[in-house]
């Protein structure tokens, strides 16, 4: 009895642990109405299943993006860089902007690590390669291809919020410079202002170096400005109902 009732667990546990990601993916998808989330989920899956966790390329979700499409914002889209807790607790409480974590995929699979494996046409969520153990895994392509798709879609004026207490607060390796900013075009995006958030003891100002960079990527005719906040204020403002949008800084 005790061997049956262990078996049984453990059997039951494994299976719910093969299949955990899809419950999540559904209920997640759910919440946005209008929706076939069963046709989204085939389109998610069809890209890593049954393939080598190393060998998915980012246009492997080009399905996935088509049957769950950005649409433009214009003046309320905003990027970010090693800023994500400031980020979404301010946009959590402001229904000022939108953040790729505001929409359908990137809600959906926001927080979660996801493989396949050749031979299987399972989802695994346990022993998947690491950001950067493999340059083509499935989570990293899938963020590659969605901050593609959610960038082309920006419009008029664009926010970034920047991390202005570490070293390079616009590192070339992370997503926003390597994926999102170069599709940025004029004129359908106008303006691109970056908030630097700033703690105590900030290190990079407005005049860092590698905000220079950033200004020289940019496609000419977006008009660029930088703006020095500091997340005290920018948490202060989020949780005062007085303050509208356009004040915050
Ligand atoms: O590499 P980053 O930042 O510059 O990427 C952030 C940038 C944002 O503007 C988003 O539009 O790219 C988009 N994006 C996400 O929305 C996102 N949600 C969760 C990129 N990555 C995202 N993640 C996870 O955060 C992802 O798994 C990856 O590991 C980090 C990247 O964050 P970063 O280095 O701070």
């Amino acid at each position: 009895l005790v061997i049956t009732v262990l078996s049984l667990g453990l059997g039951l546990g494994l299976r719910r642990e093969k299949h955990q990601i899809k419950p999540v993916f559904l209920s997640r998808c759910e919440k946005f109405s209008g929706n076939n989330c069963q046709k989204i989920w085939d389109a998610f899956q069809q890209a890593y299943v049954n393939q080598d966790p190393c060998k998915v390329p980012v246009e492997a979700y080009d399905p996935l993006i088509a049957a769950a499409p950005f649409k433009s914002e214009c003046n309320r889209m905003l990027f970010w860089s090693k800023t994500k807790d400031v980020v979404h607790d301010f946009t959590e409480k402001k229904d000022c902007f939108i953040t790729l974590e505001d929409t359908l995929l990137g809600s959906v699979l926001d927080g979660l690590t996801w493989c396949g494996k050749e031979g299987s046409s399972d989802t695994f969520t346990t022993g998947c390669p690491g950001w950067t153990d493999c340059e083509n895994n499935p989570v990293r392509s899938f963020w590659n291809r969605a901050s593609a798709a959610f960038a082309e879609a920006a419009c008029g004026a664009v926010t970034v919020m920047l991390n202005g207490s570490i070293a390079t607060p616009f590192h070339p390796a992370s997503i926003f410079a390597s994926v999102e900013v170069k599709r940025f075009k004029a004129p359908i995006v106008t303006n691109l202002t970056v908030v630097l958030v700033t703690e105590k003891h900030n290190v990079a100002r407005c005049t860092d170096p590698s905000l220079k960079d950033l200004r020289k990527e940019l496609d000419k005719g977006i008009q660029y400005n930088c703006k020095e906040v500091p997340r005290s204020e920018i948490e202060a403002c989020s949780s005062n109902p007085n303050i509208t949008c356009g004040t915050c800084w």
